[in-house]
C-alpha cells in the first residue's frame, strides 16, 4: 500500500452548451463547464447559481406545519410559558440552537436551551432529560436538528409538554405525535427544497415568525452566518436553498457582530475578510465540536449566544484548548491504528477493522475517515471497554458498509447508520470473526478497480487561459463544499521548468511548468516523494485549482495540483492525436501555408500531397492527412477560404478570402476535432493509468 495513484475520470465537454453559456454569461468556457458539469446547462439557471442572492430563498410557509408552529410558539411567547429548544452536540445542532435562541430572546421569550451529552446520553430526545425540564417547569419542547426518531419518548409525555420537531433526518415510519413537525423529507412535505441542514430549517422558523409578527422580512444578518456554519459543517449539498445561505451567510460572518464569533475568529487567527466554506469546515467546525467530542457542547452553544466580552473570549480559548485536546488524542490514535495496521497480514486488508483499548469515542470516527482517505479501504475502528466495543465505521463509494454491518449482524450488539458511514457495539470477544467475515464479504464484493480512488476532472483548460479575469470569474462558483467541489482542471500537457520537494521532512512538492512561453507556479501538497521521479523538460498532466497565491505582498497566480503524472508512451499519443485531428496550433500551420501560397502564387491549385508537405514543414511536425483536411474544411466553415474543386489526382482548389480574426469555437468542426482529441487523451492517458494500477 503505497502512494495512491488515482483514476482520472475527465467529465465530458459540451462545447455547444459551454459556447452558449461562455457568451452570455461572459465567462470563460472551462468555467461554463464547470457548470455543466453541476447540472446547470440553462443560462437562468446558471446566472442563479453565479449571482442569486437572498430574493431568491423559498417562502418558509411552503414547509408543512410551518403556520402550526408558529401558531403555537406565538402562544408560548405570549403566555410566557417556559420554551426549551432542545438541541444536538454537533455543530449544525449547536448553530440551530443558538439561531432559534437568539431570535426568541429577541421576541421577549421565556426561553433557555438544552444539548444531550454525547456519551452518556446520546444523540436525539431522551426521556430522563425530558422529565428533568419539565420538572424545571418546560412547557413548550421545540427541537432542532433532531426528534424525527423519538416518537416514544413524545407520547411518553404527552400531556405534560408539547413538541414542536424540526429536523432534517430522514423520517422513519412512526412519526412522533407532536404538535407540529417541520421536516422537507417528509414524503407530504413539499417544500422545494430538501437538503437543509438542521440548522437551515430553524432559519426558516426565524423567517416564519417574523413575517407572522411584524409583515416584513427578517433581518436575516445575526442568523444568516450561524446558518452557514452549520450547513457547511453538517456537509449537506451547497447546492439550491443551502448555497444562498452559506454564500450571504459567510460574507455576513466576516463582518460579523456576534462576539462570541469575533473572539473565535480572533483566536484562531482568522482575519475578517478571508472566511470561505474551506476555514469554516476545516478551523472554525473542530473547535465547535471539540465541545462536543471532549467537553461539553453547551459551551459551543454558549459562545454562539453570548452578548459579554469576557465570557466570549474565555469561552474561545477553551474550545480552542479542547480541540488542541482533540487533535493530540486523534494523532495518537491514528498512530496506534497504522502500528496496528503494519502488523496485520495483507488477507485482512479488504476492510480494515482495528480494535483499541480506551480510544475516545468521540474521536475514532475522525481517524476512520483519515485512514480511509489515506488508503482508500473501508474502515472501522473499535473502542474497547470492559469487554465491550463501540465501533465507527466510514467506507469507500464501491462498498455498501450498513448492507456488510447487518450481515454480520450476529456478531454485533448494536449497529445502525448508512452506506458510507456507520456506528456499532461489539463484545470484545467477537471482534477477531468480525474483522473476517467483513474481509470476506468485501473480497467478495469489490475488485481491484474498486480500491482505487477517482478523481473527477472539470474541464481542460490552456494554461494561457488562466489570468486574473479568469480567477476572478471562477471566485462566482464559491463556496465550495458538497454537491459542488472545487472545479479542477487539467492542462493540455506542459514541461517541467523545474522541481523540487520542499517544506518540513521534504513533504511538499513544488513545480513550475510552462506551455510555451507562458509560465506557472504548482504546488502539490504531500507529494514531496514524487520530486525524484520529475526531471526537467518532461512533458506532464497536472490536476489543478487555480488560485491566488499571496506571499511577502506580492500575488501570483498558482497552480494547487490534486494529482500530477508523467503519462508513459507521450510520443505514440502524440503521433496519434496529430492523425487523429488538428489542434488550434495544425489549423494555424494549414492557413498561413495556404495563404503564403496564394501569395505566391497567382495560382490557387495545389495538389494535396505538396500541401502536406508544406504545412509539415511550417508546422515541424508529423501532422497527419486527414488532420490536414480537417483544417482546411474548418477554414471553410470559418469563411477564411472556400474549397472550389477537389480533383480526382487529389489536387485541390480554393478561392482565399481577406478575413478578420474569428473565434475558432464557432466552428462546429472544430469543435468535433478538440472533442475528438480530447476523449482520445482521456481513454488513452487518463484511463490507462488506472489500469495499470488496478493489474
Ligand atoms: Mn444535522
Amino acid at each position: 500500500m503505497g502512494t495512491l495513484k488515482k483514476k482520472w475520470k475527465l467529465s465530458p465537454a459540451k462545447f455547444d452548451i459551454q459556447q452558449q453559456l461562455s457568451s452570455q454569461l461572459e465567462i470563460p468556457r472551462a468555467i461554463a463547464q464547470v457548470l455543466i458539469n453541476r447540472g446547470l446547462e440553462k443560462v437562468d439557471e446558471a446566472r442563479d447559481f453565479l449571482y442569486g442572492d437572498l430574493g431568491k430563498l423559498w417562502d418558509p410557509y411552503l414547509l408543512k406545519d410551518m403556520d402550526v408552529a408558529v401558531k403555537r410558539i406565538r402562544q408560548a411567547v405570549d403566555n410566557k410559558e417556559n420554551i426549551i429548544i432542545y438541541g444536538d452536540y454537533d455543530v449544525d445542532g449547536m448553530t440551530s440552537t443558538a439561531v432559534l435562541y437568539k431570535l426568541l430572546s429577541r421576541l421577549g421569550a421565556c426561553v433557555d436551551y438544552y444539548i444531550p451529552e454525547r456519551l452518556s446520553e446520546g444523540y436525539g430526545l431522551n426521556a430522563s432529560a425530558l422529565e428533568q425540564l419539565f420538572q424545571r417547569g418546560a412547557r413548550l419542547i421545540l427541537s432542532v436538528d433532531c426528534g424525527i426518531s423519538s416518537a416514544s419518548e413524545v407520547s411518553q409525555f404527552a400531556g405534560k409538554l408539547d413538541f414542536i420537531i424540526t429536523d432534517h433526518h430522514q423520517p422513519p415510519f412512526n412519526l412522533p405525535s407532536a404538535q407540529a413537525i417541520i421536516n422537507p423529507k417528509q414524503t407530504d412535505c413539499h417544500y422545494p427544497e430538501k437538503n437543509l441542514a438542521g440548522v437551515g430549517i430553524a432559519f426558516k422558523l426565524c423567517q416564519a415568525l417574523w413575517l407572522d409578527l411584524f409583515h416584513e422580512q427578517l433581518p436575516m444578518g445575526d442568523y444568516l452566518e450561524l446558518a452557514a456554519i452549520g450547513t457547511v459543517a453538517d456537509i449537506v449539498s451547497l447546492t439550491g436553498e443551502n448555497r444562498i445561505l452559506v454564500k450571504n451567510g459567510l460574507q455576513q460572518l466576516n463582518r460579523t457582530k456576534n462576539i462570541g464569533l469575533q473572539a473565535l475568529l480572533l483566536r484562531c487567527g482568522l482575519a475578517p475578510g478571508t472566511v470561505d466554506a474551506g476555514k469554516v469546515g476545516f478551523v472554525i467546525a473542530p473547535r465547535l465540536n471539540a465541545a462536543g467530542r471532549v467537553g461539553n457542547a453547551s459551551d459551543g452553544v454558549a459562545l454562539l449566544i453570548t452578548t459579554d466580552q469576557e465570557q466570549a473570549t474565555v469561552l474561545a480559548s477553551q474550545l480552542d484548548e479542547e480541540n488542541l485536546q482533540r487533535q493530540a488524542m486523534e494523532k495518537e490514535i491514528f498512530a496506534a491504528a497504522e502500528e496496528m495496521l503494519a502488523k496485520q497480514g495483507e488477507e485482512w486488508k479488504n476492510v480494515l477493522v482495528l480494535a483499541g483499548t480506551d480510544w475516545h469515542p468521540g474521536v475514532i470516527g475522525i481517524v476512520a475517515s483519515r485512514l480511509v482517505t489515506k488508503y482508500f479501504r473501508p474502515v472501522v475502528m473499535i473502542s474497547l471497554h470492559d469487554g465491550e466495543g463501540r465501533g465507527s465505521c466510514r467506507s469507500i463509494p464501491g462498498f455498501d458498509i450498513i448492507k456488510a454491518l447487518s450481515e454480520c449482524s450476529g456478531l454485533l450488539l448494536k449497529f445502525g447508520g448508512h452506506k458510507q458511514a456507520a456506528g456499532l457495539s461489539i463484545a470484545e470477544n467477537n471482534v477477531d470473526e468480525f474483522r473476517e467475515q467483513l474481509n470476506n464479504i468485501a473480497g467478495n464484493a469489490l475488485s481491484a478497480e474498486d480500491y482505487i480512488p477517482v478523481l473527477t476532472i472539470d474541464s481542460f483548460v490552456g494554461i494561457e487561459e488562466i489570468d486574473e479575469s479568469f480567477l476572478r470569474k471562477m471566485a462566482s462558483l464559491a463556496p465550495h463544499g458538497m454537491g459542488n467541489p472545487s472545479p479542477l482542471f487539467v492542462c493540455k500537457k506542459t514541461a517541467i521548468a523545474s522541481a523540487k520537494a520542499i517544506g518540513k521532512e521534504k513533504r511538499h512538492l513544488k513545480l513550475r511548468v510552462r506551455h510555451k512561453e507562458i509560465a506557472r507556479e504548482v504546488i502539490a501538497w504531500n507529494m514531496g516523494e514524487q520530486a525524484a521521479e520529475l526531471t526537467v523538460n518532461d512533458a506532464i498532466y497536472i490536476a489543478f485549482s487555480p488560485e491566488f497565491n499571496e506571499w511577502q505582498g506580492r500575488r501570483d497566480i498558482q497552480f494547487k495540483a490534486e494529482d500530477v503524472f508523467k503519462p508513459e508512451h507521450e510520443e505514440k499519443v502524440d503521433q496519434a492525436l496529430d492523425d487523429i485531428a488538428p489542434d488550434r496550433d495544425a489549423i494555424t500551420a494549414v492557413y498561413c501555408v495556404c495563404r503564403d501560397h496564394a501569395l505566391r502564387n497567382k495560382n490557387i491549385d495545389i495538389d494535396f500531397s505538396s500541401l502536406v508537405n508544406l504545412v509539415r514543414n511550417q508546422y515541424n511536425g508529423r501532422i497527419g492527412e486527414r488532420s490536414i483536411k480537417l483544417s482546411i474544411e474548418i477554414l471553410q466553415e470559418l469563411g477564411f477560404l472556400t474549397i472550389e474543386k477537389e480533383g480526382e489526382d487529389h489536387s485541390i482548389s480554393f478561392r482565399l478570402h481577406v478575413s478578420e480574426r474569428r473565434d475558432l469555437f464557432s466552428s462546429l468542426l472544430y469543435r468535433q476535432s478538440l472533442k475528438m482529441r480530447e476523449d482520445y487523451i482521456s481513454k488513452e492517458i487518463f484511463q490507462r493509468r488506472s489500469q495499470n494500477e488496478a493489474e
